[in-house]
């Protein structure tokens, strides 16, 4: 009998059922290869907890259990599930190793600046530098949605057929959204749209939201 895996979320997401943490990525993934999870959601204090602590090192959310496995880093989780089940890495050859490429681009590359201008914005309005520090990282995100959007150019995905690696950028061009940065781009913002589109990810995407409005009151 296949264990179900359960992975861990927010029990009261900071983006309020907007998607954007790092278990949406992990429920897109297990949906596009139509794996059931169970969920289990953690607040913020029980993160920090040993319980949690054993499974993430780092007190976070997502972690993953399968049977024996704990996994934790959604880049992880996503390349295991890739792994265990057809659907997220195209069949052409180096497919697999191009798609793993294009998620470390995504975790490693476009994901970071975007991550520091979000807590730019959310840290340091009020210190004397943050009027002179947002341009110098806006310009490092543009460049790299710049070189993203010429390599893209007018393919559906990056390497051929969607893979792990699409859902990965996708994921993390959703961070940027609303400053304005991808919308220089209409190749990108295409991009995004075909990815969120996709059933499976509507379906992760619904299930996380509905974690917010279940506890709305
Ligand atoms: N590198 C790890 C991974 O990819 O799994 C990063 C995991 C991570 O950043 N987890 C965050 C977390 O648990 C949630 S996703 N934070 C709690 C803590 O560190 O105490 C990041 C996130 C959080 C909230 C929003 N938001 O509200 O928009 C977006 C993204």
């Amino acid at each position: 009998m296949p264990t179900t895996p359960t992975i861990t979320a927010f029990e009261a997401s900071p983006d309020q059922g907007e998607g954007l943490a790092r278990d949406t990525r992990v429920r897109w993934a297990l949906e596009e290869v139509g794996q059931p999870y169970d969920v289990r959601l953690v607040s913020f204090k029980a993160m920090k907890q040993p319980a949690h602590l054993k499974l993430h090192p780092f007190g976070q959310i997502p972690t993953y259990e399968e049977g024996e496995l704990a996994l934790f880093e959604s880049g992880s989780i996503i390349l295991h599930i890739a792994d265990t089940h057809a659907g997220l890495w195209p069949e052409a050859p180096n497919a697999r190793e191009r798609a793993i490429t294009w998620m470390f681009a995504a975790l490693n590359t476009v994901e970071p600046p975007i991550v520091e201008l979000e807590s730019a914005m959310l840290l340091e309005q009020d210190k004397p530098w943050y009027q002179a520090r947002l341009p110098l990282i806006e310009e490092r995100i543009d460049y790299r949605l710049s070189a993203l959007s010429h390599r893209l150019g007018s393919a559906e995905w990056l390497e051929g057929a969607f893979s792990a690696g699409d859902l990965m950028m996708v994921m993390v061009l959703r961070r940027a959204e609303g400053t304005g940065l991808i919308e220089k781009y209409p190749n990108l913002v295409a991009y995004k749209a075909r990815g969120e589109a996709r059933p499976a990810y509507q379906r992760a995407f619904a299930a996380q939201r509905a974690v917010f409005t279940q506890n709305v009151r």
